[in-house]
């Protein structure tokens, strides 16, 4: 409690901010077109945990020719599509607020469209059975065009968010020469910062290799090196999807549990490790010949680099929990545990999500660790894995976000909250259930990315119960979901309107920004883009030089 009356800073700039009416809409249609993608990919997801379990539904979905037809639709949809779209939305709100500007409407608006038409260019060949190349679509598998448009829209997309951050910042920075980022303007705009960096390579193999390919303008496709080029950024795209749940975890949980975050400074430096530590895609491509050693070893030491700043977020966040729940009383080494606001819904997911994030992490460090990768890869371990982390620590925390963030946005108060209450719980009992049944197949061989219901080879004898967990988790994830559209359909159709929806529920910090001194540098944003780009040089130049021009040998499948 002396912690809880200490010294407070807070992490947002004027005291008072009003969101403009346009600021507010393309908001809050950002969050309900990426909720709307993630409701059709978890139709794909649900029939795709029911094949493990033996049960091939994946014809009877509208539009669903093949397992792999559903696959992609559940990829890019749940993957890319609501993530960009939650992004886009939730970290325009935090630097807006935190820099109390709003952010250029024009550009949202322009971001928002280009996000939708992206969707369509890429959903259309999808549903025809014209792009069933998963979301990393490696070549030589061969989609329609605009797939590859599509997918290059949607990127852009995400890229006009952060020049409308880093305008906005700028101009900040013109009134308040020599002050400190506030901290939350600070870990938004650092996410999109990594994020402009990280998608460059698969946005260049989009752009360069695959649309001219598909459209006949090339001979024929490099598979190597757009597996280099897409693992660039299919590793940093998972900090894409997770720092804003990162965000949500610094910046406004240790609030909503009476708590307060430790370390302005501590958190600044979890976000530069994840603009510093980019080159680590290697480790998706531990198996690939052709990939010699080096970078191997390379990506090795970083990939458990790039895992510290995840370790330092779960202690800054245990920490302002512990601070919260002694607060409310909570005693002894666990006690505070029980007293955190756990009816509270928007608490409970992300603290949920969390707790899966933690089997998310490990599982993680496990792929990392080059002989443990040997036995995992191309198995259920993965999508296991994967689940806890994107499926869980994400996605509750965006459903837990969702729970406060519609009212504010549209003004409506939320309704059905019991089953609001239930809700991330089910999820959470779903995903335990789902995650036990691939990852345990997993370590017994049980393939990824395989049709299983339908195969015409015996399975092997512990794949009959991993898979059929799997089904079970999948379906209670299914059910868990469905619960959390209905609270959010009913609250825009009928919640009653609020006389105001007060301001965002941020954070005091107890060690806050130093006004002066060595924290000066972390601010100091080229330094760290700077020292990223040397270290891609060390780790990517190599390949890249030792391999350009492309060999555009392989014909299309
Ligand atoms: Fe991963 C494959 C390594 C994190 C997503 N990953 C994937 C794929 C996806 C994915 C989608 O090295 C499959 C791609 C495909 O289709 O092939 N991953 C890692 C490592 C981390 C990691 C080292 N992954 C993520 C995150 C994801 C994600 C985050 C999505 C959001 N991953 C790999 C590797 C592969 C891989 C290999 C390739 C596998 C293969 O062979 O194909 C690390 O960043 C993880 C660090 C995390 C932690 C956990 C910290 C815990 C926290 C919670 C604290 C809890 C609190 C509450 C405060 C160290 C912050 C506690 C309260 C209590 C009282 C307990
Ligand atoms: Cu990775």
């Amino acid at each position: 409690s002396a912690i809880v009356q200490a010294q407070t800073e807070v992490v947002q700039d004027p005291k008072h901010f009003e969101l403009s009416p346009a600021n507010r809409r393309w908001i809050l249609w950002f969050i309900l077109f990426g909720f709307a993608a993630l409701a059709f990919g978890v139709f794909q997801g649900f029939v795709q945990g029911l094949n493990y379990a033996g049960i091939s539904l994946f014809t009877f979905l509208p539009g669903m020719k093949t397992y792999y037809e559903g696959l992609t639709a559940h990829g890019v949809l749940n993957a890319f599509i609501f993530t960009f779209a939650e992004a886009n939305g939730w970290l325009s709100l935090t630097t807006a607020r935190a820099l109390g500007r709003n952010l250029n409407s024009k550009l949202l608006a322009l971001s928002f469209v280009l996000l939708v038409l992206g969707t369509v260019f890429a959903g259309i060949p999808i549903f025809l059975g014209k792009a069933s190349v998963l979301y990393t679509f490696y070549p030589p598998l061969r989609a329609h065009w605009a797939f590859y448009f599509g997918i290059a829209l949607a990127v852009v997309s995400t890229w006009i968010i952060s020049a409308a951050q880093l305008w906005a910042l700028a101009e900040w920075r013109k009134e308040h020469k020599g002050e400190r980022i506030p901290l939350m303007a600070y870990v938004s705009i650092m996410t999109y910062i990594m994020w402009d960096i990280s998608s460059l390579g698969a946005a260049s193999e989009d752009l360069f290799l695959l649309l001219p390919w598909s459209l006949n303008l090339l001979p024929g496709s490099d598979p190597l090196l757009s597996r280099v080029l897409f693992w660039y950024t299919g590793h940093q795209i998972v900090y894409y999807w997770l720092l804003p749940a990162y965000v949500s975890w610094y910046i406004f949980i240790p609030r909503m549990v009476g708590g307060k975050l430790f370390s302005d400074s501590l958190a600044r430096i979890a976000f530069i490790m994840f603009v510093v530590l980019v080159p680590v895609g290697f480790h998706h491509q531990y198996t690939d010949p052709g990939v010699g050693n080096y970078y191997k070893i390379a990506v090795l030491f970083l990939t458990f680099g790039i895992a510290f700043p995840s370790l330092l977020t779960a202690f800054s966040i245990m920490y302002a929990l512990e601070i919260g729940g002694r607060a409310n009383g909570g005693k002894g080494i666990l006690g505070w545990f029980l007293k955190l606001p756990w009816t509270n819904p928007a608490v409970s997911a992300q603290v949920l999500a969390m707790i899966a994030f933690l089997p998310g992490g490990i599982t993680g460090i496990m792929n990392a660790s080059y002989n443990m990768n040997l036995l995992v890869h191309n198995t259920t371990f993965v999508p296991g894995h994967f689940h806890l982390t994107l499926g869980s620590a994400v996605t509750l925390s965006y459903f837990g976000i969702a729970y406060w963030l519609i009212p504010y946005l549209t003004g409506r108060k939320l309704v059905l909250e019991k089953i609001a209450k239930w809700q991330p719980w089910v999820y959470f009992l779903g995903i335990l259930i789902f995650a036990r049944g691939e990852i345990s197949g997993g370590i017994l061989g049980m393939p990824r990315r395989t049709a299983l219901a339908i195969i015409n080879y015996e399975p092997l004898p512990g794949w009959k119960l991993a898979g059929a967990l799997t089904g079970i988790g999948g379906t209670i994830m299914f059910i868990g979901c469905v619960l959390f559209f209905l609270v959010i359909f009913f609250t825009l159709m009928q919640g009653k309107k609020m006389e105001s929806t007060g301001d965002l529920p941020f954070t005091e910090t107890y060690l806050g920004a130093a006004p002066s001194g060595w924290q000066l540098i972390l601010d100091k944003l080229s330094y760290w883009v700077l020292l990223s780009f040397i270290l891609i040089a060390l780790v990517y130049g190599p390949f890249l030089l030792t391999h350009l021009p492309p060999k555009l040998t392989s014909p299309p499948f």
